[in-house]
């Protein structure tokens, strides 16, 4: 299995790494497609996350990448931007994506779920082309999020730790 996680290998199971109790005091930045207004989604997950103890910094429907990365300036803190997108234009909403990550304007890994391409066959180059646009993981069912960010932590705190010690 690669480091990315699609919505065909996504089979491992990490959620023994860490328990829900654990998960308290850390943060996600989650949001909706800048094109999109499908909330209901957008409001489940986020219920989801913070039943299991994260703090969800949820920006809504309709945030462009701008504001993802104005609010991972905000909260240096988080350890992952979490977008949805049901309308089937997100390759569009993330076209500055990459320039954003190159610019250190979103400084954690970018997750996005939903339904992610026009029509009801889904084909597995729209899940290629999101990485192509600096996208780190895709995933299907909101219930594996919680798993995916315990299994992406170590990663991601020991940056931020270099960071406070500086
Ligand atoms: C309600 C609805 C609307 C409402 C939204 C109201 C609102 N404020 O939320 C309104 C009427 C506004 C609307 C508008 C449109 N809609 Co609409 N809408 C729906 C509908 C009927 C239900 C969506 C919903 O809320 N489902 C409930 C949630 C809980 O389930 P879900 O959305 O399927 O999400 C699940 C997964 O996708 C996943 N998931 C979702 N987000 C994320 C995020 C992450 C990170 C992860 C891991 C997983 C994940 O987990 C969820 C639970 O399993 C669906 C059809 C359907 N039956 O699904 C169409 C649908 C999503 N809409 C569609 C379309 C095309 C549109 C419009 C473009 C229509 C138009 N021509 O105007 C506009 C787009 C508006 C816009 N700018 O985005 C299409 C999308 C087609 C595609 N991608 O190929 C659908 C699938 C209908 C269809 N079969 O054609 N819509």
């Amino acid at each position: 299995m690669t480091s990315k996680t699609s919505l065909q290998n996504e089979t491992s199971s990490p959620s023994a790494v860490v328990g829900p109790a654990d998960r308290t005091g850390r943060t996600v930045i989650l949001g909706v497609a800048a094109s999109d207004s499908h909330a209901v989604a957008n409001h489940l997950i986020a219920h989801a996350l913070r039943a299991q103890g994260l703090t969800v910094v949820n920006l809504g429907t309709c945030t462009p990448v701008s504001e993802f990365a104005d609010a991972c300036e905000r909260h240096p803190e988080a350890e992952a931007v979490i977008v949805g997108s049901l309308n089937g234009h997100i390759h569009e909403d993330l076209h500055d994506l990459a320039q954003a990550k190159q610019d250190g304007r979103i400084h954690c890994p970018v997750i996005v779920g939903g339904n992610l391409s026009v029509g009801s066959t889904k084909d597995e180059s729209a899940i290629t082309r999101l990485y192509e646009l600096g996208v780190d993981h895709v995933m299907n069912r909101p219930a594996d999020l919680a798993p995916l960010l315990d299994s992406l932590l170590p990663a991601v705190t020991r940056p931020l730790a270099a960071a406070a010690a500086r």
